[in-house]
């Protein structure tokens, strides 16, 4: 039993009963609700919403600068994990389209968006609200499709029709602009440019289009509770409503969207092996609005079976098996185990 206000209630229950509708969120924002229903509630956030107007960096990809370029990118990724990038080489034309295409993807009739609402990770494209709606406390008024593009493309007829093209060709760019990402990153670290390119951090993609329909009460719920990313970065492309915001301070610090920029921050991965030098910061999305906000997200990951991702899996796996190890005692065995990774803090290949 789960407990809103005063009211127990079988959360479960209504968790699948919502879930088997396969309409997602949009299915009840089109249905003209005017009360979330409340497996939607979440508690209030306690940390306040700086009220000063904070620039997040804006690196210029298109300045002959490197030097200067992979300092902007080491200082925003050690101090803040997030910054943006402008020439970027991806045309506004493309990213329109991007976020016409997964605004498209979501539209569609529910018995056509319907063959792709599932959770089994295994399907080409997985399309459902909230990857973890039967164990997070509070649902998101968030439906998400997602698929990994890459390292190894999935056939193009499984995709979904209105928005494969673009899906595609997005992808692609996202995915030479990650090398070039990584390549300054690598720099950043003191390191050679190909470092971590050649440890295949940037091979991996996962294209997830998340949709944020209208909400009839915006401050009972969330876009996207506070998290961390798991991949190596994260590139994302908000419409131009917005919503994201990211934890600096104790404070919430708002991320507006710039026209034409993409927003890019450190995942839990890079974090780590960069031996926590740079940061993968909590951020979340919040409705502000009572209208609709579309955001396009390229996680760079990593799908093969490397030492880094390795770790992650094997903490995981440890406290599967050890369900009593406390946080502590988990992060001790799994710092010894890191000595299987490449030491890149106090390497210098330079
Ligand atoms: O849509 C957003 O603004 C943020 C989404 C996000 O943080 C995520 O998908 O990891
Ligand atoms: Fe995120």
């Amino acid at each position: 039993m789960a407990a809103t206000g005063d009211t127990y209630y079988d959360r479960p229950a209504e968790l699948k009963a919502f879930d088997e509708t396969k309409a997602g969120v949009k299915g009840l924002a089109d249905a003209g609700i005017q009360e979330i229903p409340r497996i939607f509630i979440h508690q209030p956030e306690p940390l306040p919403i700086s009220s000063t107007p904070f620039q997040i960096p804006i690196v210029d990809l298109g300045s002959t600068d490197r030097a200067s370029t992979v300092e902007k990118i080491r200082e925003a990724s050690e101090k803040l994990g997030f910054f943006q990038v402008v020439n970027h080489g991806i045309p506004v034309s493309v990213m329109n389209e991007v976020v016409q295409g997964v605004r498209r993807f979501h539209d569609q009739d529910v018995e056509v968006k319907k063959r792709f609402y599932t959770r089994d990770p295994s399907r080409t494209v997985v399309y459902n609200t909230n990857f973890d709606l039967y164990s997070s406390p509070a649902a998101n008024w968030r439906d998400t499709f997602y698929t990994y593009m890459a390292p190894s493309p999935p056939p193009p007829e499984e995709l979904p029709e209105v928005c494969r093209d673009i899906q595609i060709k997005y992808s692609n760019q996202v995915l030479k602009l990650g090398g070039f990402l990584f390549q300054l990153i690598s720099e950043a670290l003191k390191l050679n440019p190909s470092h971590l390119g050649d440890l295949d951090c940037d091979k991996g993609l996962v294209f997830a289009g998340h949709c944020y329909p209208a909400c009839p009460q915006p401050g009972l719920t969330m876009g996207a509770t506070k998290h961390t990313d798991d991949g190596f970065l994260t590139v994302l492309l908000q419409d131009e409503i917005g919503g994201l915001q990211i934890l600096d301070n104790q404070q919430w610090i708002d991320v507006p969207p710039t026209p034409g920029a993409l927003v890019v921050n450190v995942g839990d991965l890079l974090q780590m092996i960069s031996n926590d030098k740079l940061r993968s910061v909590e951020h979340r999305a919040h409705i502000i609005f009572e209208s609709r906000a579309i955001s396009e997200e390229g996680k760079i990951t990593d799908e093969e079976d490397h030492c880094k991702a390795l770790l992650i899996i094997l903490k995981k796996q440890i406290k599967k098996e050890n369900p009593h190890l406390s946080d502590s005692q988990l992060d001790r065995i799994i710092e010894r185990r890191k000595a299987l990774l490449v030491d890149i803090s106090t390497e210098s290949e330079k």
